[in-house]
């Protein structure tokens, strides 16, 4: 007697693997060389190095300061410097990458300069969390690179010209969250296996949310409209679902993976001591803004949109609203003070 086919489907014997997918979605693209996959392949790779490290940070005495401090005036830990490191090594030896910028570099790294594409990344973002075992990740951004040669002006352009964005999150498991411009798909690290398997292809943001996610430390300093916006959020109003709830990591990765996935409204605005907010526009607003919008949701710097943005320098910074389409679209109402 057959057992009844269970009302769920089981899982695959092998599941999708990060590269399947993302040769599935090249196949039959103009140029798909190779070179796209083998850049993500070394991405992968030195994502599975640092999770390995992050994972016994604190066996390996990676905790704590270098001493250091990067081209912000930040101190850098022992960790951001070695995500660094990993991520400049593998990227810079797969031969596909002309042109590197990373929150730990002061300036752009010129690899490869006949290759196809250029990388941007934030090597381990939520740094701040490291020693608190509080989930912190690698934020990344490809474009490709323009005929004729690449220098530090060649990354200065809109986010909507990027080719593919990704995250790794390093939490109570290692995923990474990739759109090559055709969808949002989720990657689960089978530690066993040391792949990323296909977890959760086809993300979208919902168009509403139940959380609200900002910094209230900073109400004293934002604008009177941002605080409006922040006191109607905890209002009771049962009928438009306040209070919201409030959730707040205090790592972009976790905040905005939470966002993407649940909706709701994550922000980091500008305020009396950041003018133009704490984010980074290149290598951590912009790929976050590509993923969000790719998963139908909005990422502005509370007016214009995230990604047509032009960045005036490698490390300029941009305040970042992203999330869930009416809410951010009601802050930005509160912001413009067109709403009260
Ligand atoms: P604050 C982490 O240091 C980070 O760069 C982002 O990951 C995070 O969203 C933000 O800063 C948190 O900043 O000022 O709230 O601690």
């Amino acid at each position: 007697m057959v057992d009844p086919k269970p009302s769920h489907q089981p899982p695959p014997l092998v599941g999708t693997t990060l590269e399947e997918h993302i040769l599935t979605g090249m196949r039959g693209s103009p140029g798909a060389s190779g070179d796209f996959t083998s850049l993500l392949n070394a991405i992968s790779l030195a994502v599975r190095i640092i999770n390995a490290r992050v994972r016994s940070a604190g066996l390996a005495g990676v905790f704590g300061y270098t001493g250091e401090t990067n081209v912000h005036g930040e101190q850098v830990q022992k960790l951001d410097e070695y995500a660094n490191d990993v991520l400049c090594t593998v990227i810079e030896r797969c031969g596909r990458c002309a042109l590197i910028a990373s929150e730990e570099l002061t300036d752009v790294r010129i690899c490869n300069p006949d290759a196809s594409y250029m990388v941007t990344f934030d090597p381990l973002d939520g740094s701040s969390n490291i020693d608190v075992n509080v989930s912190i990740g690698t934020i990344f951004s490809i474009f490709r690179a323009p005929d004729g040669g690449v220098s530090a002006s060649s990354l200065l352009r809109p986010g909507r010209e990027l080719v593919a964005a990704g995250y790794a999150v390093y939490g109570s498991s290692t995923t990474i969250v990739l759109s090559t411009g055709q969808g949002v798909h989720e990657f689960t690290l089978d530690p066993s296996a040391g792949e990323f398997f296909l977890s959760r292809p086809n993300l979208r943001c919902p168009t509403r949310g139940k959380t609200y996610s900002i910094n209230e430390g900073n109400f004293a300093s934002w604008s009177k409209g941002i605080q409006r916006w922040s006191l109607f959020m905890k209002s009771e109003d049962k009928a438009r679902g306040l209070p919201m709830g409030h959730r707040y990591v205090g790592s972009l990765v976790a905040d905005a993976h939470r966002t993407l996935l649940k909706g709701g409204i994550f922000a980091y605005p500008a305020d009396r001591k950041n003018a133009d907010g704490k984010l980074r526009l290149l290598y951590e607003a912009q790929p976050m803004a590509f993923l969000i919008e790719q998963a139908g949701g909005l990422a502005t710097d509370g007016e214009r949109s995230i990604l047509d943005i032009v960045p005036t320098e490698t490390h300029a910074k941009v305040p970042l609203i992203l999330g869930s389409h009416d809410d951010v679209k009601l802050f930005q109402e509160f912001a413009a003070g067109t709403r009260t």
